[in-house]
């Protein structure tokens, strides 16, 4: 399964949260409207991180939401999800294409043209870009302009995500910008109401994005 929607793209941080406690946002997430999720761990253990992905692959399954896991390959694989995302110190694009197959979803981070070029030479579905607001979410990342963000939309034929800082106030930046969608850690995992915040941003995506 190839197909994709990253209109309302989802990233997890588990790090707040007991295991039950986040498994019930990622449901809340699903149920709010998300239509791709990744799990992003950064401090678990290989058998932590598989597990994890196991029981929200479980979830999205249900929802018929891909699941992408972030930096590893090895994980992703080992618990048969979707796809991938690759950062630019993970394994590279043309590599991880090339042992897991053409009909998985591989993503890249770009923060550049050059970067974004040869990400989708090597074969990317998707790029996500950014950060374009700064953010809250442990991350090592610097700032990325809108006039990158559009400039690297305009290069490359896949689609590419904004991402960082962004919430249903403040998406109005990206517009007339031909973005596929948004990704959102904070805004959706650290709400009070994930169900509601994943549906009110996705209603500000129609909105104010025009993205459908
Ligand atoms: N990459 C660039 S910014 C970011 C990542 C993973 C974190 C985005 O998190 P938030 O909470 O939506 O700002
Ligand atoms: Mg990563």
């Amino acid at each position: 399964m190839k197909k994709f929607n990253p209109r309302l793209y989802f990233i997890t941080d588990s790090t707040l949260y007991e295991k039950d406690e986040f498994l019930r946002r990622v449901k809340a997430a699903l149920d709010g409207g998300v239509t791709l999720v990744q799990l992003r761990e950064k401090e678990r253990t290989t058998r932590e991180y598989l597990e994890l992905a196991r029981a929200v692959h479980d979830l999205t399954l249900k929802y018929n939401v891909p699941l992408i896991i972030d930096d590893r390959l090895d994980i992703a694989m080992a618990a048969d999800t979707e796809g991938v995302h690759l950062g630019q110190s993970d394994l590279p694009i043309n590599i991880a294409r090339n042992i897991w197959g053409k009909d998985k979803i591989i993503g890249a981070t770009a923060k550049t043209v050059e970067q974004a070029l040869e990400a989708y030479e090597q074969g990317a579905d998707y790029l996500g870009v950014g950060a374009i607001y700064p953010t809250t979410t442990k991350v090592k990342t610097i700032l990325t302009s809108t006039e990158m963000l559009d400039k690297i939309c305009h290069t490359v034929p896949i689609p590419v995500n904004a991402i960082g800082g962004l919430n249903k106030d403040n998406i109005d930046v990206l517009k007339g910008i031909p973005i596929a969608g948004v990704c959102v850690v904070s805004a959706i995992m650290k709400a009070d109401d994930p169900k509601s915040a994943a549906e009110e941003l996705s209603k500000a995506v129609s909105d104010k994005l025009g993205i459908m």
